[in-house]
């Protein structure tokens, strides 16, 4: 199945009809060419978004929420479609795309179409000068959003409905990894009644589509959701024009485990956050260190949960690991275990590629666990992105802090404990954007989201979004 550019609101090939193969990573086969897009049709995307923004800008709030609400129910009507297409695209499990990944698109949408309405700025009266100032919060204009192929529509929608509630106009490049429900939303903002160019979907290669739009002069703020670095390469370009700059990146999150905690809610949360999505969500908790009192339990308990892990079909209903997303992400991942092994990691589990039958050429790798001696192996540093973690015991809060906090990423981090005292402690010394304690991947769209150190700069979620994507001015009036 072949895709188009979303541009005014139309369908159409790209300017200089240049196209990329799509793959299945179920199968590894080629079923659809997606437009390689580059600086002309980013131009043509930017010229239709600038020209929907007088329009765009000037619609009421409540009319702004409502399209946008009704954007909301078409996804929820389209559930089963847009969850086949993810599911195909990706490689995920359906039933996790049908549970997971449309209905929060669907939310997405809802909850920025009713955060901009109550979205309010502040005044501040100047006492004894007789003057009073007030914020005005204003769009920025036509944004930029680029997006990554692990939660393909989640985060394509986490960044445009926010935009476009603001009053924006968007020119936003799926990852080309991934671009089919991207492309299925096009469809449903003409069906939602979204005025032509208010939101355009440019698809290609990033060196290309992506590199125009982030180069592009008149796009003045870039909300961008990848690996770190392309991230850095992103700030580099965006500096020297001033663009504001949204960065949410890799991940290297620990999991940290106390004796006194809720064991067996610890351990069946564990094997999600270790290997849900094939362990590509950058908020995986990839390090698990363990209180060495219960760490022999847990290493027999864990390795013997994880061996049952079903690697299957991604339509299957008890898959519980499908397939990586492309070949070359499964050849990465499937290199750290080599390298986890130079550097003197014991492979408890898995390890290997799988081969499905009548799937051959598919994707699939094992669940794997590794112990590892040091926290300072490089598999222990590196964002791997897929479903491989590493144990490792700790003896005191200080030893297990240090090992935490010593990666350059600081993303997210889990805890388990149940003493008050220490959760508290610990939570305050976490270098991460976001901590879990007792939980994991909890998520109440209003929190701050995204991380610290090389795990980005900025934060999406609830009202924080909304600031990014509005331009604050301040009006001084003396009487
Ligand atoms: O991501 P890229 P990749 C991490 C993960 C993974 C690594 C690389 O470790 O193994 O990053 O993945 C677009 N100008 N994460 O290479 O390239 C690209 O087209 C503008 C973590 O697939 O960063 C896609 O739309 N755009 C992560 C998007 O950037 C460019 C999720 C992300 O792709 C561009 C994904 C350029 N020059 C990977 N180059 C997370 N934080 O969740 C690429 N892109």
């Amino acid at each position: 199945m072949d895709i188009k550019n979303y541009i005014n609101g139309n369908f159409q090939n790209p300017i200089s009809n240049n196209w990329i193969d799509n793959y299945n990573p179920s199968n590894g086969e080629v079923y659809g060419q997606i437009p390689n897009s580059n600086k002309e049709d980013i131009e043509q995307a930017y010229q239709s978004a600038k020209s929907a923004f007088k329009l765009w800008s000037n619609t009421t709030l409540e009319e702004r929420s409502r399209i946008m609400l009704k954007i909301s129910e078409l996804i929820e009507a389209n559930l089963d479609k847009l969850a086949e297409a993810e599911s195909k695209d990706n490689g995920k499990p359906l039933w996790l795309a049908k549970a997971v990944d449309i209905p929060r698109a669907s939310s997405n949408f809802r909850f920025f179409a009713n955060a901009i309405t109550q979205f309010a700025s502040e005044s501040h009266e100047s006492i004894g000068q007789n003057a009073i100032n007030y914020t005005l919060r204003q769009p920025i204009g036509v944004v930029g959003c680029i997006s990554p192929w692990n939660l393909p529509l989640y985060l394509f929608t986490w960044k445009i409905a926010p935009a476009i509630a603001a009053g924006n106009c968007v020119v936003a490049k799926p990852s080309e990894v991934t671009p089919m429900t991207a492309y299925l939303l096009g469809d449903i903002c003409n069906e939602a009644g979204l005025p032509k160019g208010v939101l355009n979907i440019v698809h290609g290669l990033g060196t290309s589509t992506g590199q125009a739009i982030i180069e592009h002069p008149n796009i003045k703020a870039i909300s961008f959701t990848g690996g770190t670095t392309t991230g850095a390469h992103i700030a580099k370009i965006a500096a020297p024009m001033f663009k504001k700059l949204s960065l949410e990146l890799g991940g290297k999150n620990p999991n940290i485990i106390f004796a006194d905690c809720d064991y067996e809610d610890m351990m069946a949360t564990t094997v999600r956050s270790s290997f849900a999505n094939q362990g590509q969500i950058c908020l995986c908790g990839s390090r698990i260190f363990v209180e060495a009192s219960i760490y022999e339990q847990f290493k027999t308990d864990f390795v013997n949960k994880v061996k049952a892990l079903k690697v299957g079909h991604p339509s299957e209903s008890d898959t519980k690991v499908g397939a990586l997303v492309s070949k070359a992400h499964l050849d990465k991942v499937m290199s750290y275990v080599e390298i986890a092994k130079e550097d003197g990691g014991i492979v408890l589990c898995g390890g290997n590629s799988v081969t499905i039958e009548g799937y051959e050429n598919g994707y699939y790798m094992q669940p794997t666990v590794i112990e590892v001696p040091t926290d300072e192996c490089r598999v222990n540093q590196e964002e791997i992105f897929g479903p491989v973690v590493t144990i490792m015991p700790f003896n005191t809060e200080k030893e297990v802090l240090n090992m935490a906090n010593k990666v350059v990423y600081g993303l997210s981090a889990t805890l388990w404990t149940n003493d008050l005292k220490r959760t508290m402690r610990i939570s305050n010394q976490l270098q991460a954007g976001i901590v879990w304690v007792n939980t994991w991947l909890m998520r109440d769209l209003r929190t701050p989201f995204g991380g610290v150190k090389n795990s980005g700069v900025g934060r999406e979620g609830g009202f924080e979004a909304l600031r990014f994507f509005t331009e604050p001015k301040n009006v001084c009036i003396k009487y």
